[in-house]
């Protein structure tokens, strides 16, 4: 009789991936975490020098980058502080739902991240805004979401608590560094279209004030992994139908382009006070 190779469970293979991150890395432990989405590239440099940057594809279980303006690339950021050093394991780029890859896929940086020791993980998207007044290039703490894609990244029958799935400590740090900062419930749908002006409504209807392509299925993944959640949203654009022009991706990467010293500074910030 023969044996299949047995088939590593996604924690397994979440281990695998920081095992090698810290060989190639020669950083053992990372203490927070952070996703870079649409239009938050241009922010990374403010979060301090590079110690290490490898490819997604070095690490197994992660594939390349699909999109525009995202790079397939980790980086590993020594922060200096009053209270002492920290090491930022900063993905800049993450997989999306849409890719097809599967849910797995999508939340294997988050579990690297905590089989890497981060305690903590920010996640940050681009996305569309729906409330009045908010413009292209305005960042939204997010205070909790509503995801529309119909799955979970976990299987089984483990009961996760989602109350306060973002962190109200780390939101009032932000608030703290930045006290203009509004919120938002964050819709994640499963793209890769955008909505249109009637799911834009809907969104609205539903309590949503972001709609998004990410974010979600992440956030239940750090918690699951007992990581504090922080979520930023920069509304890159106003949502499907709000300002009676078509949306594109080039006003994405200006939104951002815009925004990255104010983001790259808040994010800097907050980090050093996690
Ligand atoms: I950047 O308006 C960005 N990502 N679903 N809708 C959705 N995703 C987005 C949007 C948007 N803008």
């Amino acid at each position: 009789m023969t044996h299949a190779a047995a088939v590593p469970t996604p924690y397994e293979s979440a281990a695998e991936a920081a095992a090698r991150l810290a060989e190639l890395t020669g950083v053992e432990h990372h203490d927070i975490a952070l996703v870079l989405g649409s239009g938050w590239l241009p922010a990374v440099d403010a979060l301090g020098e590079a110690t290490a940057e490898i490819d997604t594809t070095d690490l197994p279980g992660f594939s390349a980058a699909a999109v525009a303006g995202h790079s397939g690339k980790i980086r590993s950021i020594r922060q200096s502080t009053p209270a002492g050093d920290k090491n930022l394991l900063v993905f800049l780029s993450r997989t999306h739902f849409y890719e097809g890859k599967g849910v797995a896929a999508v939340v294997h940086p988050v579990r690297t991240a905590a089989a890497a020791g981060c305690s903590a993980i920010v996640l940050t998207n681009g996305c569309g805004g729906l409330k009045e007044g908010w413009r292209p290039g305005q960042p939204v703490l997010i205070s909790d979401h509503i995801n529309l894609t119909g799955t979970s990244p976990i299987v089984g029958a483990n009961f996760v608590d989602l109350t306060d799935l973002y962190s109200p400590r780390l939101r009032a740090m932000c608030k703290e560094v930045d006290d203009s900062l509004d919120e938002g419930v964050y819709v994640q749908f499963p793209g890769p279209h955008y909505e249109t002006p009637a799911e834009v409504r809907m969104a609205g209807i539903m309590g949503g004030h972001l709609v998004g392509m990410s974010t979600t299925l992440e956030a239940i993944a750090a918690r699951e992994a007992g990581m504090e959640v922080l979520g930023i949203s920069l509304v890159t654009n106003l949502a499907a139908g709000l300002s009676g022009e078509p949306l594109n991706h080039e006003e994405v990467l200006e939104a951002g382009r815009s925004a990255a010293s104010r983001m790259g500074g808040l994010l800097s910030q907050v980090v050093a006070r996690i």
